[in-house]
């Protein structure tokens, strides 16, 4: 029996959105889902039972990070990251291929894998298919991703065909050193940059792979919306459909809504939490500074629709103060604010999907939200 299941529940008929539930070892989640990033085995600002009584069902956290700090061996002596941090619910691990790339210096990619210096201490270190397995199987997640390479933006054809079936051989070797599948499901990752028939390629050989789950990869790397939602065009249909399809490292309000549009079931973004410490929230009516002087005495909620404790019991002119005096709360508030508003947005979602009414919440979200504002 493999770890996970997907089961469709309702296809949109009007576009590719599908409403689902994905059953894992640690509960079944309703998809399309956002999953807020825990990066070090803690999503920032955020307790557990916090991220709970926002509505988070999974959350995602790093091979990379975890490898370095504290080391997948001691995760694993505390009985795996569920029990590490406290987090009963689903977790995925990414596999260390794009945070590789993004973050370490002096890296040299070989067939056989990945030599880099580690961010923290320049430490030099050697990932490879194998390793990123034997990582994540100690780390324990419900969803583990296939070690890959997403190549840079932009890149050439010839670079890119070459990485993407170096990725390609690499999903194989992950295949074969991933064992205990009734534990934890192997996702393949579709690379292929910009090309279209490079996609298609990088689908059929993943497909032929046949894991329990597929991400598109490679995209949000600085390339105009307008070629990402184009290469999902290209990719989501040649997708299976009795398998959870996860766009990596994607998640802002108007990107959600296309990806669900073109068939995603899973996201995840840094975003939301990153932005949320530096003073920016998401509302209903676009992006929102609280951090700047306008908002010093203003004493309604960041949201006036917003349903999260934030907004339930403090003011923008409160959360602005404590921002401007670096009070550890007010990075809280903002954090729990902009996942729920984020949560939120996927429940409507669902619920649009249900009621077939996916493209006039889309209209009406970007009439107030504003398109491409974020
Ligand atoms: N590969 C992996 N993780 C990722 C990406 C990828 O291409 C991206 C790209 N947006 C984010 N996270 N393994
Ligand atoms: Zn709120």
């Amino acid at each position: 029996m493999e770890a996970i299941r997907y089961e469709l529940i309702k296809k949109d008929e009007r576009t590719g959105a599908r409403l689902g539930k994905l059953h894992t070892p640690h509960g079944t989640i309703d998809t399309p889902v956002f999953m807020p990033v825990g990066t070090q085995a803690t999503v920032k600002a955020m307790t557990p039972d916090e991220l709970k009584s926002i509505g988070a069902q999974i959350i995602l956290s790093n091979t990379y990070h975890l490898y370095l700090r504290p080391g997948e061996k001691l995760v694993e002596k505390a009985g795996g990251l569920h029990n590490f941090m406290n987090w009963d619910r689903a977790i995925l691990t990414d596999s260390g291929g794009f945070q590789v790339f993004s973050l370490s210096e002096l890296r040299d990619i070989k067939e056989e894998g990945v030599t880099f210096k580690s961010h923290i201490d320049g430490s030099k270190h050697f990932i490879s298919p194998e390793k990123a397995i034997e990582i994540e199987n100690a780390l324990g997640a419900d969803i583990i991703m296939a070690f890959d390479e997403c190549p840079p933006y932009p890149a050439d054809y010839d670079y890119t065909k070459n990485s993407l079936y170096r990725t390609i051989r690499w999903a194989e070797r992950c295949k074969k050193t991933h064992k205990n599948t009734e534990k934890q499901a192997l996702f393949g990752i579709i690379q292929g940059g910009m090309f279209k028939d490079l996609r298609q390629e990088a689908v059929k050989e993943m497909i032929k792979l046949d894991f329990p789950g597929y991400s598109v990869g490679g995209l949000s790397i600085g390339e105009p919306k307008p070629i990402m939602y184009d290469v999902l065009d290209w990719t989501t249909p040649l997708m299976p459909e009795d398998k959870p399809r996860y766009l990596m490292g994607v998640g802002s309000p108007d990107c959600l809504i296309e990806g669900v549009i073109r068939g995603i079931d899973m996201f995840d973004c840094v975003l939301q939490t990153r932005i949320a410490r530096n003073g920016t929230v998401f509302t209903s009516k676009g992006k929102l500074v609280v951090r700047n002087a306008e908002y010093a005495e203003d004493f309604r909620p960041l949201d006036e629709e917003c349903d999260c404790y934030t907004c339930r019991n403090y003011s923008r002119a409160y959360i602005r103060h404590l921002l401007k005096a670096q009070e550890i709360l007010g990075a809280r508030l903002t954090t729990i604010h902009n996942l729920r508003f984020t949560i939120r947005l996927m429940e409507k979602i669902r619920e649009a999907i249900m009621q077939d009414s996916l493209l006039e919440f889309r209209d009406e979200f970007y009439a107030k939200f504003g398109y491409n504002n974020n």
